[in-house]
């Protein structure tokens, strides 16, 4: 399978109402390993492997301020060891199961409360604000980390250019609704589709990158393509994958994890070495491809750019 160049693209089609479908029944059975490879046709895994993926360049990227200079985990690492339920719950299951998802044509719908609602074609998302790249760590709740060069641009100057009203609080980001092209979505783990937010302020600060690809070229689909947020200062959870709607709301928007597991993960989910999870420490961590555990930084290093956003707040009680 070959990916055309962003300029190549023709306006994307209306993406079907059935995305945008939320379902009302929150099944929290997490289920075994059988079911989850019952769910992804072996036979169509094999017929829809691309044999080499060949991803488009990005271009011209302009460097940023707030790239960390730590040594980057190799693209090979950062493109098959990944979490992405809707594409399998193994480490290796969403590169293996990535030729599932279509990112073409792809929209991003934005809407609530905006001045006025509208959907973007990815192609014309690629070019609403100059590419940067971003060198960013990212830590998983579960305890490693990983030092990505993202590509993209401030989600600020999407923002800015809706014209949010007064009564905008919070921004929703909702992934992609579609079991044939996100097999995991057959097997209830999460109350499909994956949903996160951001208050509105974190989402307006720098750091918050709308994210369009990484290591210089579109982003792979097991890393969440065509479009997804990358919030550095949160637990990787945060920052959901194949984005489809962008949605400004009053009241803090329900978010997947928080959903199913609420003691475990909540709405901040900032990066905290002393607030444990309740199952684990979260006070180190493994850079994937290091051998020795390193101590995780307070807001994942990020604090001299996020802490004020929390001040006065107890962040035991708003983990
Ligand atoms: N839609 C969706 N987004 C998601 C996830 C997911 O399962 N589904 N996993 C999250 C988690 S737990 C992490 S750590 C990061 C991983 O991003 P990466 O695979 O690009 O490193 O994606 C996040 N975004
Ligand atoms: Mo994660």
């Amino acid at each position: 399978m070959l990916i055309r160049k962003p300029t190549d693209i023709s306006p994307s089609e209306i993406t079907p109402d059935s995305v945008y479908t939320k379902r009302r029944t929150l099944i929290k059975a997490a289920l075994g390993g059988g079911a989850i490879a019952a769910a992804f046709p072996a036979s169509r895994l094999l017929m829809d492997m691309p044999e080499e993926r060949k991803a488009a360049k990005l271009g011209l990227l302009s460097k940023s301020e707030f790239s960390t200079n730590e040594e980057q985990t190799p693209y090979g690492d950062v493109t098959s060891y990944n979490n992405f339920y809707e594409l399998g719950t193994g480490k290796d299951d969403p590169a293996r199961n990535a030729g599932f998802l279509q990112t073409r044509p792809w929209t991003v719908l934005v809407d609530g409360e905006v001045k006025k609602e509208r959907t973007f074609g990815i192609e014309e998302l690629l070019k609403l604000a100059p590419l940067e790249e971003r060198i960013y760590r990212l830590r998983c709740v579960e305890a490693w980390s990983m030092v990505v060069p993202w590509v993209g641009f401030p989600l600020s100057a999407l923002i800015k250019q809706m014209e949010p009203t007064g009564n905008a609080k919070y921004v929703e980001f909702t992934t992609l609704h579609d079991p044939q092209q996100l097999p995991g979505q057959r097997i209830p783990l999460l109350d499909w589709p994956y949903t996160e937010g951001l208050r509105m302020d974190e989402a307006m600060n720098p750091l918050t990158l709308l994210t369009l690809g990484l290591y210089g070229e579109v982003l792979p689909n097991q890393n969440g393509a065509p479009v997804r947020i990358v919030v550095p200062w949160k637990y990787g959870f945060k920052s959901a994958k194949s984005i489809v709607r962008i949605r400004f709301t009053e009241n803090q928007p329900a978010t997947s994890w928080n959903e199913i597991g609420g003691q475990e993960y909540g709405f901040y989910a900032n990066v905290n070495p002393n607030v444990d999870h309740p199952r684990w420490s979260q006070a180190r961590e493994r850079r994937i491809g290091e051998l020795l555990k390193r101590d995780t930084l307070m807001f994942n290093g990020y604090a001299d750019q996020v802490a004020s956003l929390y001040a006065g707040m107890d962040l035991k009680k708003f983990y």
